[in-house]
């Protein structure tokens, strides 16, 4: 449906995490993210720049986006009438890279489409093949392996359907003996986040003997040739994450036999247009994918599942409740993972939750509007 990109605002948001969250590049303790808003006729759309602290997961941090938001994304769209939100990405394709920042003003379109035309985001994307989402849980490098082997335990008992743990050089082999001894039948995987390279085949091997679901990215961002050579030595299926920024890429990345399974990260690959081809591609390819998270506001989380609902993500993804992350979300209700380690979604219009504005204004440590 037709609307106009009237006004923009812009919010930078800090929340501390309730624990901190470690992976191969580094530890976060507190969140820095920029919320989208995008108006129309009175009526706003939400969408989450998913861009971490610093530059180390991909090349995008807050600060960053902040500055290719206001120089770059807003004077490209203000005042723009589209047709509909799918032709949102097209506005900022000049713009090389920076995804997660051109993908929070793209999926802030979808939310205000879809709470136009008041119906569910979900549906506006084509989804709604889930009416619940499958959840897993991804848990940082701890301090020590016990702590790590409580954590899992917390969340196996939660229900959750599956546990991802980072792993980098130092803390990989052992500890996932350790933990598959203390857990020898859960669904169980590893994220290391780029942190190896072909030199570590023989290393990487030794994982083939703990029935793994997958591994996650574990080389270079930007390789998915060397992926491929790793693949063939392995038996554990390889995932890719970071690698996988646009449809082409996945195409690639399955013809080389890269993966056997994909990640979707909406931020990741600028949007819900480029996150449907990606999904599209490797459903005609038969590569199951599942939905990756990025330490998400509750405005994220939501935008997270409305995603899921697309008929191949069949894996249980990397979202979970709310209060894994936060002592309290900016939506209202927050997300609530059920004993099953499922989240029911629901038919409210646009992302289906509330914003707890009074909170989110709480949070709020910079701000800009714009208007046509
Ligand atoms: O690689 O999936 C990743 C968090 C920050 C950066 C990269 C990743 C992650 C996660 C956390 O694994 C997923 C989540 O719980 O949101
Ligand atoms: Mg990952």
């Amino acid at each position: 449906m037709e609307f106009q990109i009237e006004a923009i605002r812009l919010h930078w948001i800090e929340m501390p995490l309730v624990h901190f969250f470690e992976t191969s590049f580094g530890r976060t303790y507190s969140r820095k993210m920029i919320l989208v808003e995008v108006r129309c006729g009175g009526t706003s759309g939400w969408g989450e720049v998913t861009a971490g602290e610093h530059p180390y997961y991909n090349e995008e941090w807050t600060e960053g986006a902040w500055a290719l938001l206001n120089e770059y994304v807003v004077p490209s769209v203000l005042g723009k009438r589209v047709g509909a939100a799918a032709e949102v990405a097209g506005l900022t394709e000049g713009m090389k890279g920076h995804r997660m920042t051109r993908g929070g003003l793209e999926a802030a379109c979808w939310d205000l489409e879809a709470r136009l035309a008041g119906v569910p985001l979900w549906q506006l994307i084509g989804g709604g093949a889930h009416k619940e989402i499958a959840c897993g849980v991804s848990i940082g490098i701890q301090d020590s392996v016990p702590q790590l082997i409580e954590k899992i335990r917390r969340e196996v008992d939660a229900g959750y359907q599956r546990i991802k743990i980072k792993i980098k050089p130092g803390w990989d082999i052992e500890v996932i003996r350790a933990v598959r001894r203390e857990f020898p039948s859960i669904l169980l995987m590893a994220d290391a986040n780029s942190a190896y390279t072909l030199n570590d085949i023989e290393h990487l091997r030794q994982l083939d003997e703990f029935n793994l679901m997958m591994m996650e990215q574990p080389l270079a961002h930007d390789e998915i040739i060397d992926h491929a050579q790793l693949q063939r030595a392995l038996a554990t299926p390889i995932c890719l994450d970071e690698c996988i920024r646009t449809a082409h890429h996945a195409r690639q990345a399955i013809e080389l036999g890269a993966c056997r399974i994909i990640n979707i990260k909406l931020g990741r690959v600028g949007g819900f247009a480029e996150a449907k081809a990606v999904h599209d591609v490797c459903t005609a390819a038969g590569i199951p994918v599942w939905c990756g998270g990025m330490l998400e506001s509750g405005i994220g989380r939501a935008h997270n599942i409305a995603l899921s609902t697309l008929p191949n993500f069949i894996l249980p993804g990397d979202v979970s409740a709310s209060r894994r992350y936060w002592k309290r979300d900016i939506i209202e209700p927050w997300v609530e993972v059920s004993p099953r380690g499922t989240i029911a979604v629901g038919d409210g219009p646009g992302f289906g939750y509330n914003l707890d504005h009074d909170f989110l204004k709480s949070v709020t440590v910079r701000g800009e509007s714009f208007s046509a």
